[in-house]
């Protein structure tokens, strides 16, 4: 299993782990016939209790690829997913993947650092993950902020919806609340598995960074300085939000 500093390292140098390719990075860079794009760099979090699916629905979402096998991930794993956003803007996610057995220890601090956005993931089939969310949320809080001291928006994923639910998720009236009061920006039920509302609530935690981006006045050519990793690289080919895929069995709250 490679090592924590290597993973930064391959990923720094364009590696990625989960996706790699030849690229260029920053804001403004000129794509040739396309004229001036816009480049953002946006690190991700995705985290919650383990076995609740973080690995399979990145995996899905980067690589359209899903396994029944469970290997539990140690420490963090990355990945790395191109979106082309509109004609001028291009978004690269650096999703950080990161154990649930971390479980709010000391590193998360760490991996948590310079993160603008989070996604919390909990088994629909399984209430006790549920209820650890309210901690993943306090002790996210409590470690990253937006550069005006704001939370970082953070939208929760009820993931495994293919199978029978399972507690408050059953009732979408009861989940929204909760959302309005923890500060969840929102809430999607997801499926890696049968690929249900995963580019949908990409698509709504892209939409609040870049609405945090504008309220902030964080100038995007600034974006490639606010990492020690560069996002260089990709071997997706734009395939992300823009193109959904219809289905829309999952709520989500407008909370
Ligand atoms: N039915 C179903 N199974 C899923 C879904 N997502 C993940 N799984 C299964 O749940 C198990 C755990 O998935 P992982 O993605 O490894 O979970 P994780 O949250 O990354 O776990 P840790 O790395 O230990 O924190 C695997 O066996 C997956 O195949 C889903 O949407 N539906
Ligand atoms: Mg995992």
């Amino acid at each position: 299993m490679a090592s924590y500093w290597s993973k930064i390292e391959a990923l720094a140098s364009g590696g990625g782990g989960a996706s790699s390719a030849s690229g260029s990075s920053g804001a403004g860079v000129m794509v040739p016939g396309a004229g001036t794009k816009r480049e953002h760099l946006y690190k991700i979090l995705v985290i919650g209790e383990l076995g609740t699916g973080k690995t399979s629905i990145i995996k899905r979402y980067v690589h359209q690829f899903f396994s029944q096998h469970y290997r539990a991930t140690i420490g963090v794993d990355f990945a790395l997913k191109v979106i082309n956003w509109d004609a001028d803007t291009i978004i690269r996610l650096q999703l950080w993947d990161i154990a649930g057995q971390e479980r709010f220890g000391n590193m998360t601090r760490v991996y948590y650092k310079e993160a603008v956005g989070a996604f919390i993931v909990f088994d629909v089939t399984r209430s006790a993950t549920f209820e650890s969310v309210v901690k993943w949320k306090v002790d996210l809080d409590s470690k990253v902020q937006l550069p005006d001291g704001s939370p970082i928006p953070c939208v929760l994923l009820a993931n495994k919806c293919d199978q029978q639910k399972e507690g408050i998720v059953n009732n979408p009236t009861k989940m929204e609340e909760y959302c309005k009061e923890k500060g969840f920006a929102g809430w999607y039920e997801t499926s890696a598995k049968e690929n249900i509302n995963i580019e949908e609530a990409a698509r709504f935690l892209v939409t609040k960074i870049l609405k945090n981006d504008r309220l902030t006045g964080v100038d995007p050519s600034k974006d490639s300085e606010r990492f020690a990793l560069d996002g260089s690289g990709s071997g997706m080919n734009g395939n992300g939000v823009r193109g959904g895929n219809g289905r829309q069995e999952g709520k989500s709250c407008a909370c």
